[in-house]
């Protein structure tokens, strides 16, 4: 299963630590592509590609190789939200992860979206069990 996971960059990085930990029970389920997300040593301010249409029509690209798109989206992020959209618009399995108790509230894009979706959660531990029950329900092309 290639798993397109989505995580806030230039939104901010204060969740990055979380966003390895998912990764790395993500990839006991298939091949996460896009592990970059999780990199602690990615600021906000960096830049991992030549340039941002190279990023985004790399990402693009792997979006549409994934099976399924799991997206962190306590952090706000104009690149997740965009992504999020791609997906249902591709017809891609679109999971979202949120936390309680959050300062924000989560967009009524994604929360009122019939085609995504939302997992609300409060530590990784209570994540497990709904996140695999939501991976063993798609369909992939493996
Ligand atoms: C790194 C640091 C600053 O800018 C970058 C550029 N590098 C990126 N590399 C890979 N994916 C990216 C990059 N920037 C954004 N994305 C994609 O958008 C990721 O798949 C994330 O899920 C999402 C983050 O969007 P923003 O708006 O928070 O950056």
């Amino acid at each position: 299963m290639k798993i397109y996971f989505a995580g806030s960059i230039r939104g901010g990085r204060q969740d990055a630590a979380l966003y390895e930990k998912i990764i790395e029970f993500l990839k006991t389920y298939g091949q996460v592509l896009t592990e970059h997300v999780g990199d602690l040593n990615l600021t906000s301010d960096g830049d991992d590609g030549p340039n941002d249409k190279f990023i985004h029509d790399r990402d693009m690209e792997w979006l549409q190789r994934s099976d399924v798109i799991v997206a962190e989206v306590t952090a706000v992020s104009m690149g997740v939200g965009y992504e999020i959209g791609r997906a249902v618009e591709m017809g891609k399995p679109v999971l979202c992860l949120f936390r309680t108790g959050a300062k924000n509230n989560l967009s009524a894009m994604v929360a009122g979206c019939d085609d995504v979706e939302t997992i609300y959660y409060s530590d990784i531990q209570g994540l497990k069990s709904p996140v695999q029950e939501f991976l063993f329900s798609i369909k992939t092309t493996d």
